[in-house]
């Protein structure tokens, strides 16, 4: 990996020399598992480490203006960023000139003109050799703890720190396949053996069994979220604290301030996403190809989650945007497929400015173009025809009456983890009998029958389908998972489509 030796040596002098070492990251799970791991292993090794996040307060992602200064004012003598920097190339001059050498360690876009820092670790680096390009910042923080260990010929085992590195990879949606999957796969052992104070804790009031079968959706939908909740709304320190929590009563009293922010994150995401769906439902976006909402004092840490779930449900690629007096920061997602960065590319006159790629992008735009660019961002679908709305669910595997539910679940599970580049599968009953159905919350509850067993099926937000469906026989795409509340051998399947059959 270029720059791998060469960072890796820049810091085990440091560490040898007890200079100051200021770990930066980014505010996103990726960010802060980085620098808990690098905090952790220099730690371990005796080095004198400052960990510091960045701040979506601090107006942009990465090593900002503000963040610098932060950095400054601990005087150090190495700084290294993580998840962050590679297109930071000013802050960084200043802080080489001023005496501080610069590690970059990001898996960022590479940018043209070359970084002024002592080393710079990207597996996308041209010249890089390294053959898995998918790590994602917390896999390099390991990879470079790893090195820095060898050359200071310590015993050290960095191998409790793969809990973090499967939350990052997952959190960062990098791919599932190669050297990822053997990380995270390992991960997630590590993750279930509870050994962290801090993760032991979080799980304690997500109500999450970490012994029982975790898997990487569990990582993806429940600890990710809440890991990120404090950097959307505030600071994102508190979250780093977690990971380093060194026992169960600092760890318990950190997990529960985190709760709390989830909670406050979940209210105005609700919040939010009931008035964003009051204006769509006035129906002025029927025919529309493209949404674009924007409101005074709409959260910007969390107009990203509200623009993904409207994207989703209405199949329309989506603008949510937050105004602050004249200026508009959204978040731009899409129907899976939909090529955001172009139709932006297309909306340039209007916006202020905007990043990002084709999956998730974020925009700037003053409150008075609002209007310009919904006009603009709709005439870019028209031109681009819209993103197919209906995403297919497709079964890899079919269901036979006579199989074991419990048996085929185990099979499946050796295909864990699944995310990115290696989904979940799903499985096909194509004629089964729906023995009792009933709404929960809104949500549909089944007991299909099969030959000799009954299998418990749930569909999320399907429950006005439940009058229709007792006695019924009906085709149904979902994916098996293990029941962990009730235990033992009991699945349940998690509905995708589900069509009864006249
Ligand atoms: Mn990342």
């Amino acid at each position: 990996m270029a720059d791998r030796e060469v960072s890796a040596e820049r810091i085990a002098r440091a560490v040898r020399k007890k200079e100051r070492i200021v770990v930066f990251g980014d505010y996103d799970c990726d960010g802060i598992t980085a620098t808990a791991i690098l905090t952790g292993i220099l730690r371990a090794l005796g080095g004198e480490v400052i960990p510091l996040l960045a701040t979506r307060t601090e107006g942009s992602y990465g090593l900002s203006e503000p963040a610098l200064a932060r950095v400054r004012a601990l005087n150090p003598s190495l700084l290294i960023t993580c998840d962050c920097g590679s297109s930071d190339h000013e802050r960084l001059r200043v802080a080489q000139a001023s005496g501080i050498d610069c590690i970059v360690i990001d898996h960022h876009l590479v940018p043209a003109e070359p970084l002024p820092v002592v080393a710079f670790l990207n597996p996308h680096r041209p010249e890089c050799r390294f053959p898995y390009k998918g790590l994602a910042s917390c896999g390099l923080a390991l990879s470079i703890g790893a090195a820095v260990r060898k050359i200071l010929g310590s015993a050290l085992d960095v191998r409790p720190f793969l809990d973090l590195v499967a939350i990052g990879t997952i959190a960062d949606v990098a791919p599932l396949d190669g050297d990822n999957r053997a990380l995270v796969r390992a991960g997630l052992t590590v993750l279930q053996g509870g050994g962290r104070p801090g993760l032991r804790a979080l799980a304690g009031v997500a109500n999450l069994d970490l012994g029982n079968g975790l898997n990487a959706e569990d990582v993806a939908f429940r600890i990710a979220p809440r890991l990120n909740a404090p950097g959307r709304l505030g600071t994102p320190d508190v979250a780093l604290e977690l990971l380093l929590a060194q026992n169960a009563i600092s760890a318990s009293a950190l997990a529960a301030s985190i709760e709390q922010l989830q909670i406050q994150r979940r209210a105005i995401q609700e919040e939010m996403m009931s008035a964003a769906l009051a204006e769509i439902e006035d129906g002025k976006y029927a025919t529309e190809p493209g949404i674009v909402l924007a409101r005074e004092d709409w959260h910007p840490g969390v107009v990203g989650i509200v623009a993904g779930r409207i994207a989703s449900r209405l199949g329309k690629p989506t603008i949510v945007i937050g105004l602050e007096g004249n200026s508009g920061r959204g978040s731009v997602r899409g129907p899976a497929g939909a090529r955001l960065h172009d139709a932006l590319t297309r909306c340039r006159d209007v916006l202020v400015g905007f990043g990002g790629h084709q999956a998730a992008a974020g925009v700037e735009v003053r409150a008075e173009r609002i209007e310009a660019l919904r006009a603009s961002w709709c005439a870019a679908w028209s031109a681009l025809g819209s993103p197919s709305s209906s995403p297919e669910v497709e079964a890899s595997v079919r269901l036979d009456e006579r199989d074991d539910p419990a048996a085929v679940t185990a099979d499946l599970e050796r295909l864990e983890p699944c995310g990115e580049r290696n989904r979940a599968s799903s499985v096909l009953l194509s004629d089964v009998t729906i023995h009792a159905a009933r709404a929960l919350k809104g949500h549909l509850k089944l007991e299909l029958r099969m030959q000799g067993r009954e299998l418990s099926a749930f569909g999320p937000e399907l429950g006005e389908l439940a009058p229709r469906l007792a006695g019924k026989r009906a085709m149904v795409v979902g994916r098996l998972r293990r029941d962990t509340w009730r235990g033992g051998n009991a699945v349940e399947l998690r509905i995708e489509r589900l069509s009864p059959c006249v």
